[in-house]
């Protein structure tokens, strides 16, 4: 029996992605609700708060705000056994910086806990998920502000004391990893609300920003487990393994040190201090990262109690001998999705175990999934087979992990089990869920819910605790 008694099967969102309710509530804007959608080759934009005439998927995403108790409900029917959201700050503290919490928002999350509960349901739950307010972004400059550190805290410590009872299973920020590429607008500006001044090396930024998050992460982890010392408190990771393109040896360090730069944001979570493959860059690079005295002792008392990770795909490094240099290159062995994304549930267990034996931690996959194309048939369902076989060959691969490599896993939530709006994209069209919801990319549909094939696939998972693939 590979997956032990108590096993956390569930599923994974975001406030932003589905909730709605953009302006109810007290709730202030957050960064995910001033970006327009996008699509396939054309990232979101960031605008200026809202323009007349565009779409703002987030604004009324799938109406979750209205609809949790029937959702949470369908969830249930499939034997859910947590489910992992976040709580978003806009409606904890709308501008980010105010001293008192907005008690409308905080009773919303003590209903949707309850409700949780009230089904068996475990929460599991991220304190920033791409949705800081947007007044931290205006007012401050987002995270290379060092005052976003003590805002964060207190938005931390809030909601710790206020669900000490009710909820045991933290992530601090989701996919902390995912900002570094600084030419992406989309990823960067979610995580660290930072938008670029010119002439600025956007590569120091963003190692200032990570030094502040980390504090902040750190200060959560230090004060959570003074107000409950039974909580579990996670880092949260974008893990894509990365692949030399061949065996040859340059093609090895091209590998690693794009895996480095993942590492380096799970190194100083896990480990509790900065490695010195990111001291010697700084060195190297002339950056000045500015720190007080006592942040690096911060670091080290606030390393998190297990590694959440989300899961996607993976990529292939290869060195150029022409320019010196390394790149990205395909995949030969592995198909990508509509939207690139190279399926590779092997990729799974050995970022698993790779995981395992660097850090030592109890692990959770808290995301993993294919977005799809889809469209009911001629009879209201959606056959999606496509999922089915994607999440038998992933939940396979976890099978080994644990039976054949001794990973220590306590759960498994795949992302958006009920259709939302995509991250990267602002799409509804990217669909991941076990539930359907008419909606289209227009914001046009009914909000209906329907299960899919999955839907009753998933259930017999979850009811034989993994046999049943
Ligand atoms: C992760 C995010 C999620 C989610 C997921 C799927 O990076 O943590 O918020 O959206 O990816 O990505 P997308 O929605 O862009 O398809």
């Amino acid at each position: 029996m590979p997956f032990p008694k108590g096993f956390l099967w569930g599923g994974a969102v975001a406030a932003h992605q589905l909730e709605g309710g953009w302006k109810e509530g007290g709730k202030g804007i957050s960064v995910a609700d001033v970006m327009t959608v996008g699509g396939p080759g054309k990232p979101r934009e960031i605008t200026d708060g809202v323009l007349p005439g565009k779409v703002y998927p987030n604004h009324d995403a799938i109406d979750f705000y209205h609809r949790y108790k029937e959702d949470i409900a369908l969830l249930a029917e499939m034997g859910f056994k947590c489910f992992r959201t976040s709580i978003a700050w806009t409606r904890i503290f709308p501008n980010g910086d105010e001293t008192e919490p907005n008690e409308e928002g905080l009773k919303f999350y003590d209903d949707l806990f309850d409700t949780m509960h009230a089904y068996g349901m475990e929460p599991v739950i991220t304190l920033s998920h791409f949705e800081m307010p947007y007044h931290l972004v205006t007012e401050y400059g987002g995270w290379r502000n060092r005052k976003l550190v003590d805002f964060f805290v207190r938005f931390a410590v809030t909601v710790f004391k206020r669900y000490k009872d009710k909820v045991k299973y933290w992530m601090t920020f989701n996919e902390i990893n995912n900002q570094r590429d600084v030419d992406t607008p989309f990823t960067a500006f979610t995580n660290s609300g930072v938008l670029y001044q010119p002439g600025e090396d956007r590569h120091e930024v963003l190692y200032q920003v990570a030094h502040h998050e980390f504090l902040a992460s750190a200060k959560a982890v230090i004060e959570g487990h003074k107000i409950n010392p039974d909580f579990q408190i996670g880092c949260m990771m974008a893990m894509s393994p990365v692949y030399p393109e061949t065996c040859k040896p340059m093609d090895q360090i091209a590998a690693l040190k794009e895996m480095d730069k993942t590492f380096y944001f799970a190194d100083v979570q896990c480990r509790g201090h900065y490695p010195s493959y990111i001291l010697k860059e700084w060195e190297n690079k002339g950056y000045h990262i500015k720190m007080e005295p006592d942040d690096l002792a911060v670091l080290e008392q606030g390393c998190v109690d297990y590694f959440a990770l989300s899961y996607y795909m993976s990529f292939v490094r290869a060195y150029d001998e022409q320019t010196d240099s390394f790149k990205e290159v395909p995949n030969p062995f592995v198909k990508a999705s509509d939207w690139g994304w190279q399926i590779d549930p092997v990729g799974l267990r050995y970022m698993l175990d790779v995981l395992a034996e660097r850090y030592e931690l109890p692990m959770m996959i808290v995301e993993n999934g294919i977005g799809l194309h889809e469209q009911p048939d001629e009879t209201g369902l959606v056959q999606d087979d496509e999922r089915i076989n994607y999440f038998a060959a992933h939940i396979a691969e976890m099978k080994k992990a644990i039976e054949l490599d001794g990973v220590t896993l306590m759960g498994y939530c795949p992302w958006g089990p009920i259709d939302l709006v995509s991250a990267s994209t602002g799409e509804m069209e990217k669909r991941y869920g076990f539930i359907y919801v008419d909606k289209n990319n227009k914001g046009e549909g009914t909000l209906s819910r329907k299960p899919k094939k999955s839907f009753y696939w998933y259930k017999k998972v979850i009811a034989s605790n993994g046999e049943d693939l």
